[in-house]
């Protein structure tokens, strides 16, 4: 089996929007062993601890919530993602979804440095297309795709090195998508496959197209993975639960045709908030998410006795 260098990065972001509690999820996937769990594939695994927000001179926004420390995040999760990728495949340990802010924009950097383009595999139950002027909410944590796709409104937040064409996105699970972001979305040609249509073609379909894409264009791959892209019965540990998400294994599958397609390069856990979970559950579920995308094989599942 091919051996990879993992990098955990802790961003323990919690500024994305109002309601608290996804600053513990980096603990609560350590807790939940992720790094023994990719150990035991035969990875180098090294835990890099916890980043923080740069410090930022902007004012507060009258809308935006906590908008100065959400930059301050954006501009410090860029640079870790640039420090890290040249040494193997960083997985960020969320945290709230505005984290991809910066790991996206990071990570274009780095794909534009060694030449070759960044595709972004958007796993969410909404589409995260709002940009600072049509979020109701005022939660950044529904705005990250609008950014790093180069839409209009960002003035605030740190220029980007290489805007992702919406071409090279890719969301899978949608089922949650607000009328201004559905507006921008059809004038767009991301890549999306909402719940009804995987419900008739299944999850194989488009990610194997979308995979393909990829390789086509010698590109590599960001996977960000927002815990409400699950079911919330089997992902309860989120702010924003949408019924009818994907099911245990769907996520799985996916994650196994993503390490089959070996065109990783790093990959998001954000939005579990462990304060609403049960007995660890979201986090075990993460992990085990996190294993079959760095390799484990169905076969290798260990047993849960009790
Ligand atoms: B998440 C929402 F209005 N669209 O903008 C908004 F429905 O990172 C939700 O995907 C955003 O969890 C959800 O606040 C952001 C809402
Ligand atoms: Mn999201
Ligand atoms: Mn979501
Ligand atoms: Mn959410």
């Amino acid at each position: 089996m091919d051996t990879q260098n993992v990098i955990l990065v802790g961003a323990p972001m919690d500024a994305g929007k109002r309601r608290q509690g996804c600053r513990m999820g980096p603990d609560a996937y350590r807790v939940a062993g992720l790094e023994q769990a990719l150990t035991d594939l035969g990875h180098q695994v090294s835990d890099i601890g916890n980043v923080s927000a740069d410090p930022s001179d902007v004012p507060e926004h009258p809308h935006l919530v906590a908008l100065p420390e959400c930059i301050g995040w954006s501009s410090a999760l860029s640079r870790a993602a640039q420090e890290t990728a040249p040494n193997g495949l960083p997985i960020f340990m969320g945290g709230d979804h505005a984290l991809s802010m910066g790991t996206v924009a990071g990570m274009a950097a780095h794909a534009d440095g060694i030449g070759r383009p960044l595709f972004v595999l958007w796993l969410d139950a909404h589409s995260d297309f709002h940009t600072p002027d049509s979020t109701g909410s005022g939660n950044l944590h529904g705005t990250p795709v609008a950014y790093f796709t180069g839409q209009p409104g960002f003035n605030a937040f740190p220029p980007l090195a290489a805007p992702i064409p919406t071409d090279r996105v890719g969301m899978i699970g949608l089922r949650s998508v607000d009328p201004a972001e559905r507006a921008r979305l059809e004038q767009d040609r991301a890549m999306l496959a909402d719940m009804r249509s995987i419900d008739e073609h299944g999850i194989k379909a488009p990610l194997i197209a979308f995979l393909d894409r990829v390789r086509a264009a010698n590109g590599i791959l960001h996977v960000s993975l927002d815990v409400d892209f699950l079911d919330p019965s089997i992902a309860p540990a989120v702010g924003t639960t949408v019924p009818g998400g994907a099911t245990e294994r769907e996520a799985h599958l996916a994650m196994e045709l993503l390490h089959e397609s070996g065109l990783v390069c790093s990959l998001d856990l954000v939005e579990l908030n462990p304060f609403l979970d049960e007995r660890g559950l979201t986090a075990k579920l993460m992990v085990d998410l996190a294993a079959s995308l760095l390799g484990r094989r169905i076969f290798d599942r260990p047993t849960r006795s009790f």
